[in-house]
């Protein structure tokens, strides 16, 4: 028997309640009433209609037929639909599944296998890409998807909103203690993992996170990374900030002059960012003198090693305080604090959210390590989860039988007792906050009829912090470009962020002592190309 989470042993703790997402949105409704709760580039919206609309929404689901406990696919990007139908799937005990906007047939595919949703919710068009030929080519091939629902000016969201408003639906009654969501886990192999939080220890991720940034109504948080993702989403993101009675403005999309105009414009106080963020926006603030970004308070950055130099050049040149972020959507969040100083923001990623989780950081057999030496970092709490949606093997991998998750991270406690982050144990490239397992590309790759071998790997970028370059044997004399390369990668439908920023051809492997692929060697190699 694997190790159960005992939800009981939380519910002294401040924050936690049990309680559905469904229910939690009356309240703030009740609370905040006209206050404006979400904004994008289109509209804006208060908290009594994000309500109101919910509630529409919700209804109009359950006449279709999406019961509870069904899956959906939700394929958003960052608008204000997307927080209606987040909200309107909870109210009906539905489960939405966070796709980010990037993904395609070869992602969709693996989880639709794994979830078997009921429903799959996509946007019409979105840079420039079509999603509805890809949902009913989905469709088409899973009998599990009963509903596409499009969201577009005159689509079936709007027009579903718009049929059933005035009407007082009576809903399912939700349990906090159900799955709110399924989160993506960053990186998968072949089986793709999905992370089942639940309504109550994701609302107290929030609340956890809102008060590590201490955040209150008169603050403005701005969504640029897309809000599939755990971090806008709830750390403290569009959640916690809904929570206390503050205004969401999404951004449509993750880059400089977006982030820097809402920030100008919408006097944002609290934003989040990846790393390689971070330098293009400081690049643009640079020969662009017309960006005010003044307003800010705390801008988060997490998702990837932030160099000790990016660290000590924001907290330098920024007018707000730095917050490093360390997070996993598996649970575990750990933050500097407003009050600490910047020298020691500058050297680590703080101190977990919650005062109930649990924290270890072990040497190879699992036995703790001293302050000061790098380990693998272990967690267990509140709000980490026990499992991954139905994947029995994969579970016994990443957890420990007494229920503490594997993040398959190097960390360290400092002398002052703060984490501070080291890489990765184990095999994962994190290429601009995106999380890519090698294996996955290296399947893709072995499909092409001149690729007779490949080996990927995560090399060092100034920019990215990972670019993914693969190592090729191939069949045939004249080669393999990186063109090609893409192409053959965008048939199959991968997202772009996967797509190889490098090729190598290669004869022979560099083995390690023990015959395997010696990656660290390729890594060498591809950095002194
Ligand atoms: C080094 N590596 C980091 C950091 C995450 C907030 C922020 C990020 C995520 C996220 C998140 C890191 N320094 N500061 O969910 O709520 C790497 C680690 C970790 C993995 C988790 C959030 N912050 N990482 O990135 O689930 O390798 O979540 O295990 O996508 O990102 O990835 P993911």
């Amino acid at each position: 028997m694997s190790y159960k989470k005992d939800m009981s042993k939380y519910e002294h703790l401040e924050g936690w309640e049990r309680c559905g997402f469904g229910e939690q949105l009356d309240k703030w409704a009740e609370k905040y009433g006209e206050r404006t709760a979400v904004t994008d580039s289109e509209d804006e919206i208060s908290y009594m209609e994000l309500k109101q609309k919910a509630d529409c929404l919700a209804a109009a689901f359950l006449r279709k037929g999406i019961l509870k406990g069904d899956k959906v696919l939700v394929q958003l990007p960052n608008r204000i639909s997307f927080v209606i139908v987040f909200f309107a799937l909870s109210k009906i005990g539905a489960v939405p599944i966070m796709m980010l906007p990037a993904h395609r047939e070869a992602e969709l595919e693996g989880i639709i296998e794994l979830a078997k949703p009921a429903a799959y919710i996509v946007v019409e068009k979105y840079l420039g890409f079509s999603y509805v030929p890809m949902a009913n080519a989905m469709k088409e091939k899973y009998s599990c998807i009963r509903h596409i629902f499009v969201d577009s000016e005159s689509g079936d969201i709007s027009g579903m909103i718009a049929e059933t408003c005035g009407e007082n639906g009576a809903f399912p009654a939700v349990d906090g203690y159900e799955t709110a969501v399924l989160l993506l886990s960053g990186g998968t192999t072949g089986v793709p993992k999905l992370i089942p939080r639940t309504h109550t220890d994701y609302m107290y991720n929030a609340r956890m996170s809102a008060k590590r940034c201490r955040l209150d109504s008169s603050d403005v948080y701005l969504a640029s990374l897309p809000v599939a993702h755990n971090f806008p989403l709830c750390c403290p993101g569009l959640l916690g900030t809904l929570d206390v009675g503050g205004k969401v403005v999404l951004a449509s999309a993750t880059s400089p002059d977006d982030i820097l105009d809402a920030i100008t414009e919408e006097g944002v106080t609290i934003t989040a960012l990846v790393p390689a963020m971070v330098t293009v926006c400081m690049e643009m603030l640079e020969w662009d003198e017309n960006y005010d970004i003044s307003s800010l308070r705390i801008l988060q950055v997490g998702g990837a090693m932030l160099e000790d130099s990016l660290a000590d050049k924001i907290i330098e040149e920024w007018p707000c305080k730095l917050m490093q972020v360390f997070g996993t959507a598996e649970g575990l969040l750990s933050f500097t604090s407003p009050e600490d100083e910047g020298s020691l923001i500058a050297r680590c990623q703080g101190t977990p959210v919650s005062p109930a989780d649990e924290v270890k950081i072990v040497d190879e057999e699992d036995k703790a390590v001293p302050e000061g030496v790098f380990g693998e970092l272990l967690s267990r709490g509140p709000y980490t989860i026990d499992g991954y949606y139905m994947a029995e093997e994969a579970n016994k991998k990443s957890f420990t039988p007494d229920g503490f998750y594997r993040t398959g991270d190097k960390a360290m406690w400092t002398k002052d007792g703060r984490l501070r982050l080291g890489g990765r144990i184990k095999e994962q490239i994190n290429r601009a906050g995106e999380k890519i397992m090698p294996s996955e590309i290296e399947a893709y790759l072995c499909r092409h009829s001149k690729i007779k071998e490949a080996a990927v790997v995560g090399v060092p970028d100034e920019t990215l912090g990972n670019r993914i370059c693969a190592f090729l044997v191939t069949d045939d004399e004249a080669g393999i470009d990186l063109q090609e390369i893409h192409r053959f990668l965008r048939e199959i439908g991968i997202a772009a962020y996967k797509m190889p920023d490098q090729i190598e051809r290669v004869e022979t492997w560099p083995l390690t002592s023990v015959g395997k692929i010696d990656k660290k060697a390729l890594e060498r190699m591809a950095q002194e190309k």
